[in-house]
């Protein structure tokens, strides 16, 4: 068997001695291991294989980790993973105690930040280039980012800084035209003029050359800069690059090695900041990916040869029908609340297949909005189509709602909108980790006024509660998992909704369980397990986190011994907290408080949750029906005071890493 080149790559030095021509065999080996593991284990593919190129000319022109190359994100990285000592590890991607799909600080020094949310490299790169010149050190920072990155509310802040400060910082904006969608907005259009019209921006190298070479050939560029200056409108490339202080250069072909690694060279020689765009394709090197680029964005495991998708054969007679998912529930409620109200306008910030409003796009494109990755401006945006008399509905995973914090309060809130946020992916999400688990919305949403807060423990109830929410006139957010219900069988249709009360759905007089979300089924799974050993529990569907019902806590707090909160959700200020809250506010027989009531809070420990299957990370955090029915009758049996203290919490959830290379 012949030896790969790539196997003999330990360190990024071991490409530095690679002629261009056998940088080239190399990164054909590195897409055929891309597609092979990928096809294995699913993730993200398509982006990667657009970078290959790019990661290995920064990596054998760039001196890494002394010079500090920052990629935002990092799943489309990959190559850098391959070559940075990750190699032998790599058929664990994503993988519980493997090696994590995005950049993570824990993984290697190469990683020099843990990130998976857009748009946050050009912010960390200007601090580590004013780090570095605190110190007079020399080394080069380079940050990597992608087109649609560069819309995010945080990279346009980034830029406008770094063209005013100045600092030696290579900026890397590696366009394929892509999001994860279609891209969208006037940026995009801008840089696909560039990449498509590049003419000029050669034009001016040559007639620079000529002119030089003329008798007062220098005194006549510098006349002709100023014309130029003048003109700049009309002619020059990069432009707007340009006015906000970098210096423009490119567009690259980022699949051409030899002039990657001859402009990336002449560019570190560079002062100042300089924005180098390079042109690359998403997909590049696999033909399925190439023409679908969006599908293979992120993919389930799926067949090299034909592109499809390994388990999507038609399912055998008799097999149980798939369950519908909570993404899948909101997509098609969504459509058909849209024929009946047509003031409806679905909005998504870049995800519109993720957050299900696809469907709702293709029937009523005037109604539909994809902002761009711009999370702010679009609870900015639903605020003012509120205010204007439409219903839009944000679709939105719950940690990107994280971006638009301020806008909650500040657009939504305080006004008093009608705006609905359906917020997807809240709780473990699984394989993509602790930038993407969207366990904090409880805690930060529950603190703001006028926002009602709903999690349904089914799909069908999320049907429910998103025809309710059109009826409210005020702004609400409803928070729902990743895939369907994770046990049980479904209940059948959820009861009416009303506000701020909750389902009973066992009655029981020992202990109530007051679950929220995802965390329902399991509860009456526990009750029944509690019933075996002798303990009447009262299973209790939250319904509304905010506001609560108090009737019914009330009723718990006087009728029965204890109580035990179920959550998918940070337990800091998640729902326990709440209820814990209510419970100190309540007057009960003339007196504030309800003392010393049993209460054991479930949910998430205080600590960012690594990555792995969501089922696995729900074992891990003893959040799954046979944990918490052993936490929850070890805990009955102590009849004490409890508190989320009282709790031990789980092992440091830290990823087991892979050795990172000397
Ligand atoms: C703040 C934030 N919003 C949304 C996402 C989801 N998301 C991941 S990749 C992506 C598209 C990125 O496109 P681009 O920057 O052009 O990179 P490419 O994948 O095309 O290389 C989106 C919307 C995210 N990770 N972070």
């Amino acid at each position: 068997m012949t030896t790969r080149l790539l196997d003999t790559i330990a360190r990024p030095a071991d490409i530095k001695a690679l002629s261009a021509a056998q940088l080239s065999v190399l990164a054909q080996e590195i897409r055929a291991e891309l597609v092979r593991t990928i096809s294995t284990l699913g993730g993200h593919l398509a982006s990667s294989l657009g970078a290959v190129e790019l990661c290995l000319a920064l990596h054998a022109v760039f001196d890494a980790p002394d010079d500090q190359l920052v990629w935002d994100m990092g799943y489309q990285a990959f190559t850098h993973k391959l070559i940075t000592g990750r190699r032998e590890a790599f058929n664990t991607l994503k993988q519980r105690g493997g090696l994590s799909g995005f950049n993570n600080k824990d993984e290697s020094p190469y990683d020099l930040f843990t990130t998976g949310h857009g748009g946050t490299v050009l912010s960390t790169a200007l601090g580590l280039a004013m780090a570095r010149d605190q110190v007079k050190a020399t080394r080069h920072v380079v940050a990597i980012i992608g087109d649609a990155s560069l819309g995010e509310g945080m990279a346009l802040e980034a830029l406008n800084h770094i063209g005013h400060r100045k600092p030696n910082l290579l900026v890397i904006l590696n366009d394929n035209r892509m999001s994860i969608a279609k891209p969208v907005g006037g940026l995009s259009r801008y840089l696909n003029r560039l990449i498509t019209n590049p003419t000029y921006n050669h034009l001016r190298r040559e007639v620079e050359h000529l002119v030089k070479r003329l008798p007062h050939g220098r005194a006549m560029l510098r006349v002709g800069r100023k014309i130029e200056e003048s003109l700049k409108g009309l002619l020059i490339p990069g432009l707007v690059f340009e006015e906000l202080g970098f210096r423009y250069v490119g567009p690259i072909d980022g699949h051409h090695l030899p002039e990657l690694l001859l402009t990336l060279r002449n560019v570190k020689r560079l002062k100042g900041p300089i924005l180098l765009h390079v042109s690359t394709v998403k997909g590049k090197g696999y033909r399925f990916a190439e023409q679908d680029p969006e599908r293979f964005h992120k993919i389930e495991p799926f067949h090299i040869a034909t592109g499809q998708m390994k388990g999507s054969a038609v399912p055998e007679k008799g097999a149980r029908a798939k369950q519908e998912t909570f993404t899948e529930a909101f997509s098609d409620e969504l459509v058909q609340l849209g024929e009946s109200n047509r003031r409806l306008v679905a909005i998504t910030a870049a995800m519109p297949e993720g957050t299900g409003v696809s469907e709702f796009a293709a029937r009523y494109p005037q109604r539909y909005v994809d902002v761009g990755m711009a999370e702010q401006h679009a609870l900015g945006l639903a605020a003012g189509l509120a205010k204007g008399g439409a219903r839009p509905v944000v679709a939105i995973y719950s940690t990107f709602l994280q971006r638009a914090y301020d806008q909650i309060m500040h657009e939504m809130c305080l006004q008093e909108l009608p705006v609905i946020l359906a917020i997807d992916r809240a709780g473990l999400v699984g394989e993509d980790g602790p930038t993407h688990h969207g366990v904090f919305d409880i805690s930060y949403l529950r603190a703001f006024p006028h926002l009602v807060l709903l999690s349904p423990k089914d799909p069908p109830e999320l049907r429910a509660m998103v025809r309710w929410a059109l009826q409210q006139d005020r702004p609400v957010a409803i928070r729902y998992a990743r895939g369907g219900i994770v046990c049980g069988e479904l209940l059948g249709k959820p009861s009416k909704l009303a506000m701020g009360k909750a389902e009973t759905l066992r009655a029981g007089q020992d202990l109530a369980l007051l679950a929220v979300g995802s965390m329902v089924y399991p509860a009456m799974y526990v009750a029944e397990r509690l019933a075996r050993e002798g303990i009447d529990g009262m299973v209790v569907n939250a319904r509304f986190v905010k506001p609560l019902d108090e009737t019914l806590l009330r009723h718990i707090a006087t009728q029965i011994r204890g109580v035990v909160t179920l959550e998918e959700g940070q337990i800091a200020g998640g729902f326990g907290s709440a209820v814990s809250e209510a419970f100190d506010a309540m007057e009960i027989k003339g007196a504030m408080g309800i003392q010393g009531m049993p209460h054991l809070r479930i949910g998430l420990p205080d600590a960012f949750v690594e990555h792995g299957k969501r089922q696995e990370l729900l074992e891990r955090c003893r959040l799954d029906p046979e944990s918490l029915t052993r936490r929850i009758i070890r805990w009955y049996q102590t009849v004490r005071p409890a508190t989320a203290a009282d709790e031990p919490l789980p092992a440091p959830l830290a990823p087991v890493l892979a050795q990172p290379a000397e």
